[in-house]
């Protein structure tokens, strides 16, 4: 056993769990680099780790669980009316500076193949802006729209922190104010190989991946920024995910109901378009709450259950759009509440000598909405696709590049319609700036378009 002052501790525990492995390069290492191992070790939960080992030999077999409730869109004057009464509730929570934006953007996206933070990947039909630089719009045209500032929080990890920061500051953090936009990264958490062993990425390091987007309730309260938004006087965070340019950031309908509802926690849901879609499906547990079972986790026969009509059973979809209360995840988060970790099998980049090779492993994360039954009180409201969801995942094909810009395009063009603009037939690409418009009524009527194939309306 090697030794090593102060660190002895920690290396027993390597020893103890078989892990020894990791100090096959050891002498060949440089002092600093030995206590950068050391110190990655020090942090490690060893028990955590054996407890997550053990549940990738367990089949997780979930609580009974039926569709869940939600509210449709409008179709009766009454519904119509009660829309509206949410538009003008959500309109003064926004107004009053109850509202803060909340990006989750620490996610690796190796679907994608795309190298760097996703949120700089360049998705502008017309204007190839980035992910970010449109949520950055979408929230600048908000703040004055409802003359209010909108604090953003934006949650990345520990491989894309530092570009992300240095882009948002290369690009002044595009006019939004500065102080106003908190960066902070997830916990990380070590992969293990088949035997459950601690794996390593480079002679000196443990391959680690960020702790799934259910690490931002945490993350938010560690970063301090939790405090800070509550001491602004937030009362509502409104989470998104980065990978989707078409997201509503702040819906004053959506927030109204999540207020009058008396909602801890909200969610938008649509639905699901073909019984293999890749999204979630909110359901009720056995016990009463409210929930969503992920798409991978939803047995074949309920995935293909149809009701009395000959809709899927299991239709509401989850878009990952929520509202959280920041009283809520104060209440959780201080009270050690932590959200159960999923199990993941996935390909996972090892050191070797003679270069890096892949091999088979578990990766473990926690999804966000676990916390959905740990409320007393939820709300889902669903929402237009078309309006609302346009996901970028892969480089090719479904929910692409090419498909979220189709998705911009059509929406973009619905607006100009539903305003009667006039649109010369030439024209076959048009994007409208956040900086212009968030929703169709922002769209000046006077507005003449070019004779051009392609369209930037800012
Ligand atoms: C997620 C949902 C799915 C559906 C779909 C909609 C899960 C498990 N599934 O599927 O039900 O709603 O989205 O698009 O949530 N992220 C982090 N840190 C992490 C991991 C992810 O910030 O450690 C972020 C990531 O940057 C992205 C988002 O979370 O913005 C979603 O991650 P994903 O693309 O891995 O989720 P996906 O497509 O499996």
């Amino acid at each position: 056993m090697i030794y090593v002052e102060g660190y002895q501790n920690t290396i027993e525990k390597v020893y103890r769990t078989g892990n020894e492995h990791v100090f096959a390069f050891w002498d060949a290492l440089t002092p600093d680099r030995q206590k950068h191992l050391l110190q990655e070790l020090s942090h490690i939960n060893f028990e955590e780790l054996e407890n997550l080992y053990a549940l990738t030999k367990k089949q997780v077999i979930p609580m009974g669980f039926e569709p869940a409730p939600f509210t449709g869109l409008p179709q009766t004057p009454e519904e119509r009316k009660d829309f509206d009464n949410a538009r003008a509730i959500g309109i003064e929570t926004i107004k009053n500076g109850k509202v803060a934006a909340f990006v989750v953007a620490g996610g690796q996206g190796s679907r994608l193949g795309f190298d760097g933070p996703k949120g700089m990947l360049p998705i502008g039909p017309v204007s190839n802006k980035t992910l970010f630089q449109i949520h950055a719009e979408k929230i600048k045209a908000y703040e004055k729209k409802f003359n209010v500032e909108i604090p953003w929080c934006i949650m990345t990890s520990e491989a894309n922190h530092d570009a992300t920061v240095e882009y948002f500051e290369k690009n002044k953090f595009f006019n939004l104010n500065k102080d106003n936009v908190f960066i902070f990264t997830q916990n990380m958490i070590p992969s293990l190989d088949e035997n459950g062993k601690l794996i390593l990425e480079t002679p000196y390091s443990i391959f680690r991946n960020p702790d799934g987007h259910g690490g931002s309730l945490t993350a938010l309260y560690q970063s301090g920024t939790l405090s800070k938004l509550m001491d602004m006087g937030i009362e509502i965070l409104s989470y998104f995910q980065v990978d989707n340019p078409l997201v509503r950031i702040i819906d004053p309908v959506f927030i109204g109901f999540h207020v009058k509802r008396n909602a801890e926690v909200s969610s938008k849901a649509l639905k699901k378009a073909y019984p293999e879609e890749k999204i979630g499906v909110f359901v009720k547990f056995s016990n009463g709450r409210i929930g969503v079972v992920e798409y991978s986790d939803l047995p074949p026969e309920k995935q293909n259950e149809k009701d009395e009509h000959g809709n899927l059973r299991y239709l509401a979809g989850s878009i990952a759009i929520h509202l959280f209360n920041t009283h809520f995840i104060e209440n959780i988060t201080k009270g050690n509440v932590t959200l159960p970790f999923h199990v993941a099998k996935k390909s996972i980049p090892k050191y070797s000598p003679e270069g890096k090779i892949h091999i088979t492993g578990y990766k473990f994360e926690k999804f966000v909405f676990d916390a959905l039954p740990l409320t007393e009180h939820n709300f889902i409201l669903e929402t237009k696709r078309e309006e609302e969801f346009a996901p970028v995942k892969n480089k090719t094909g479904v929910d692409s590049v090419e498909t979220a810009q189709e998705l911009m395009i059509n929406l973009y063009t619905q607006w100009l319609i539903q305003k009667n603009i006039p649109i010369p037939k030439v024209v076959e690409k048009i994007e409208i700036s956040p900086l212009c418009a968030v929703e169709p009524d922002d769209v000046p009527a006077t507005l003449l378009l070019p004779q051009q194939k392609e369209v930037y309306i800012s």
